[in-house]
């Protein structure tokens, strides 16, 4: 009986509000920055009532204030795999394959997300996971005592191993049930003081890459960050200060624009904290850090090939920057982005869902509907990461140091293998819901 289950997407909606309340309470910075975003958010729909007006149609408003995306590291096929099979649970399946080898970080990634319209509308929750590539490690003898240690621990309780699998026997989770799964997922995200190693072996894996140490040495993958969604980016870095928070020095991304394209974000620096490591020697860890966000309209291949170009053409000439002088700088490359919806769309650079506001019949072209005011083109916001700005996240707090590890060897079968399934094509799920808003109204393009 489907009907006495809980849905995957109310169970995302309260996993992901019990996430922000366990942050919140481990990093009180957090909650700062919640409030300062808040703020930032309610000025900006207030001194733009067009935006809000919008943001109300197209139900972008309602999820607001719940949007966040988290991120997390695993060491293990097992560990990703079982993870596959948690999210699975809240709706959140693996979309896109990001290769970090590129940026020195020896990690590769996917992002656990919901896909359709009705479940990103109400709760659109994310989580950005990575798997670290052990094989990436030059020192044998390294790699081989890093692959002991993460055999020896499971990331999850077995309560949440015995609801995963009563999930997938009854395809569903009741009351009772989900309120258990919420409690038993929580605890593999949260922070544990207490290091698995002691200090030496914990160095010793820290000196061969700070990352490989936050992974290994754990009991499991602490949530390193929890980011809320701003409507203007610029104004939130610039209060960070003023509310005791340090940003990262640039702002990833695009620069600012009317017509906000793929994703913007900053990042405040890791905290140091108090690590008790085996034998009782205490010592630190920077593992947790602060993020915001501000997304914009989603990109066609042709659109992000542009993007990706024009971003290339910046870098050359923003090394070394203050924020200022690399926004400046970037908004003049940029220059060559089409900046208003009707060229985004027209050009094909872009992705929009359509809407009726009226009635209509005979032509079915969307433009002359669109001329009409019969039918309105909403952007289609972006609901994915950038690899570019995911390293630059990524370098930041780990100390920007860059390093060689096995620069430019993305292997997305191994990471699919690692999976135990293929990761969803982010492009194809957007212009499918293109598609399928022209195709509800019987239009064509
Ligand atoms: C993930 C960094 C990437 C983003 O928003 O691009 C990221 C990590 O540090 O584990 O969160
Ligand atoms: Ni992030």
């Amino acid at each position: 009986m489907s009907s006495d289950f809980v849905t995957a997407d109310e169970i995302r909606d309260r996993f992901a509000s019990a996430m922000s309340a366990m942050y919140q309470a481990e990093v009180p910075q957090y909650g700062t920055l919640l409030s300062l975003v808040e703020q930032v958010n309610r000025q900006t729909l207030e001194a733009d009532p067009a935006l809000a007006e919008r943001l109300e149609a197209s139900g972008e408003h309602a999820r607001l204030g719940v949007e966040r995306h988290g991120a997390i590291r695993v060491g293990t096929a097992e560990e990703l795999a079982t993870l596959r099979r948690l999210f699975a649970v809240m709706g959140m399946f693996p979309v896109g394959y990001y290769d970090l080898s590129e940026a020195g970080v020896p990690v590769h990634s996917t992002a656990f997300r919901p896909v359709t319209d009705e479940a990103l509308a109400r709760n659109p929750f994310r989580l950005f996971t990575s798997l670290l590539r052990l094989e990436l490690i030059e020192d044998v003898e390294l790699r081989t005592l890093a692959s002991e240690i993460l055999a020896k621990r499971d990331i999850f309780t077995p309560g949440v191993r015995e609801l995963i699998a009563t999930f997938e026997q009854q395809g569903g989770l009741t009351e009772e049930q989900a309120e258990r799964f919420v409690a038993e997922a929580l605890e593999t995200f949260r922070w544990h003081q207490d290091a698995t190693v002691d200090r030496a072996t914990y160095e010793r894996l820290h000196s061969a890459h700070r990352l490989i140490a936050d992974v290994v040495c754990f009991r499991g993958p602490h949530i390193n960050h929890l980011t809320p969604r701003t409507l203007d980016i610029d104004e939130a870095q610039r209060r960070m200060p003023e509310h005791g928070m340090t940003p990262k020095a640039v702002i990833e991304g695009p620069p600012r624009r009317a017509c906000p394209i793929l994703l913007r974000q900053t990042s405040f620096k890791a905290l140091e904290e108090t690590t008790r490591f085996v034998g009782d020697a205490e010592g630190s860890h920077t593992a947790r850090f602060g993020e915001i966000e501000q997304r914009g309209v989603a990109l066609t291949p042709k659109g992000r090939a542009l993007y990706d170009r024009l971003l290339g053409e910046a870098r050359k000439a923003t090394q070394g920057l203050d924020n200022a002088a690399h926004q400046a700088r970037l908004a003049e490359v940029f220059t060559d982005f089409p900046d208003d919806e009707t060229t985004l769309r027209r050009e094909g650079l872009a992705y929009f869902v359509y809407r009726a506001v009226d009635e209509f019949d005979g032509d079915a072209s969307v433009e002359a509907q669109i001329a009409a005011g019969k039918v309105v083109a909403e952007p289609l916001t972006y609901e994915d990461f950038l690899p570019v700005s995911a390293a630059g996240i990524f370098q930041s707090n780990l100390g920007g140091e860059e390093s060689a590890v096995g620069q430019g060897n993305a292997n997305r079968d191994a990471f699919e293998a690692a999976l135990g399934a293929s990761v969803r094509d982010e492009l194809e799920l957007y212009a499918r819901r293109e598609r399928e808003s022209l195709a509800a109204l019987g239009l064509k393009r």
